[in-house]
């Protein structure tokens, strides 16, 4: 704004604006729109905005940006990982459509507010679901679950509460990992650093190395794991790796914090993709535990998840619930009503439930099959290298091995788009575009280094 004193003519405008706007008085609609549009008013250089810079579009979402972009009819998106049909449809799954039926209707449903901490039957049963329904934690009542935003969500406000809460604010992350995960734990107000876990040597678990870093993480360090399906890699420890890993860290008191995005998505089951969960919660010991339904239910843009923080006793429990509300209230105030709605009433009836494992269960296959064709079209053509990694990876991804330099010539030449460090999700493709890709990978690896 001008600083020449009341007399200039932006002054005088401004002025008559203010006091329209700070009176009562009646301004008619001519004269006001005259020094809304008036020529002197902020042009594009005078933005107090004209300092920021132009962000990058994010490494996994800004995948889909450009595939949108791309008018080839070939185009394939196998960038972010959400489950596409044999036809490359996404999937509402029959069941998610019938409880959304049994909601609509049911005329006594209204749209109140939640509670902070969301439907309390969703968070009960959410409970259940990742703990199993015997669990000792929930029967001693030692677990507070609250309705969170998606899996994202869950991980910001479980992250936000042990940075206010929690003597150690270093959060252990695996190496590689979900590009999000250090953002939401940075922001939170969590030091981040990374512990050894995929070889690409082997394209496996690099347990050794895994081992050596939490073995010299400071005591009560916070660890974030995945609890099946890792992203990106498909690599996940065994059960008895998992047991060591657990040992290892009840040793030093090092704090769990599982991610649990893929829940069903690894093996088909739901309980067999909880039991690293399980073994934690199963010795006594408190651990953090974010829930996404965002693809085992296929309810990606409802933003359904649950954080599960079980402690050692219900009275902490409590007071642990009781500071977790402090920080959803002023971050959201409550979460959204229709998503946990449908979980409900998915989770609480047996028939809908049983339902539910048969549509999971057929996603889970559907993406083995692609890794079988993916794997025997790559066989066929005699591209160079080892592929079996293909078919021995776990849960929604395959990490190639791809470099970027490929990527980028797979998506300039065959318009297939994946993220730059080489993951496929594999819920992307059918049998109908697999040849594309194998075309795609095998001219990559033998025409770019
Ligand atoms: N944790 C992991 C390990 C994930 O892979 C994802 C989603 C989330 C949490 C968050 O999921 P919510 O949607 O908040 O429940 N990762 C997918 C989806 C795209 C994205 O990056 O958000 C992916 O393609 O990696």
């Amino acid at each position: 704004m001008s600083s020449g004193g009341h007399g200039s003519a932006t002054d005088r405008r401004l002025n008559a604006l203010f006091r329209h706007l700070s009176s009562s008085a009646r301004m008619d609609p001519q004269q006001l729109n005259s020094i809304a549009a008036s020529p002197t008013s902020a042009n594009q250089n005078d933005s107090v905005f004209s300092h920021v810079v132009r962000a990058p579009e994010d490494p996994i979402l800004g995948v889909t940006v450009a595939y949108n972009k791309d008018p080839s009819p070939l185009k394939l998106n196998l960038g972010v990982g959400a489950y596409r049909t044999e036809e490359g449809k996404p999937l509402v799954l029959n069941v998610v459509r019938k409880a959304e039926q049994q909601l609509v209707n049911d005329r006594s449903r209204v749209k109140e507010y939640l509670p902070i901490v969301g439907l309390a039957e969703f968070n009960k049963l959410s409970a259940k679901l990742i703990l199993g329904a015997d669990s000792p934690a929930i029967r001693e009542n030692r677990v507070t679950t609250v309705q969170c935003l998606s899996g994202t969500g869950s991980l910001r406000v479980g992250a936000e509460f042990l940075a206010r809460h929690y003597h150690q604010r270093t959060i252990y992350i695996p190496q590689p990992t979900w590009g999000n995960h250090p953002k939401v734990f940075t922001l939170a107000g969590l030091s981040v650093k990374s512990y050894r876990y995929y070889d690409p040597a082997t394209r496996g678990l690099n347990f050794q190395g895994l081992l050596e870093d939490l073995g010299s993480a400071p005591a009560g360090a916070i660890v974030l794991l995945h609890a099946c399906a890792h992203n990106p890699t498909g690599v996940d420890p065994t059960l008895q790796q998992w047991e060591r890993i657990r040992q290892l860290m009840r040793s030093k008191g090092l704090l769990p914090f599982f991610d649990s995005a893929y829940q069903g998505f690894a093996s088909g089951s739901l309980d067999s993709d909880a039991q690293s969960v399980r073994m934690f919660v199963a010795d006594g010991g408190e651990c953090f535990i974010a829930q996404s339904y965002a693809k085992n239910l296929g309810l990606y843009g409802e933003r359904v998840g649950a954080l599960s923080i079980v402690c050692k006793t219900a009275d902490v429990a409590g007071r642990v619930e009781s500071q977790v509300k402090l920080v959803i209230r002023p971050m959201y105030s409550n979460p959204p009503i229709h998503g946990a709605s449908i979980v409900a009433a998915i989770l609480r009836d047996r028939d809908l439930f049983n339902e539910w494992t048969f549509e999971l269960k057929a996603m889970a296959d559907r993406i083995i099959s692609m890794r079988q064709k993916l794997f025997d079209a790559l066989r066929a053509r005699g591209t160079p290298g080892d592929w079996s990694h293909i078919i021995k990876q776990i849960g929604m991804f395959t990490f190639t091995g791809l470099n970027p330099q490929q990527v980028a010539f797979m998506t300039k030449d065959y318009h297939i788009y994946m993220t730059s460090d080489g993951r496929i999700s594999m819920a992307g493709l059918s049998s109908k575009t697999v040849p594309h890709l194998a075309d795609a990978i095998h001219a990559a690896v033998t025409l770019v280094s």
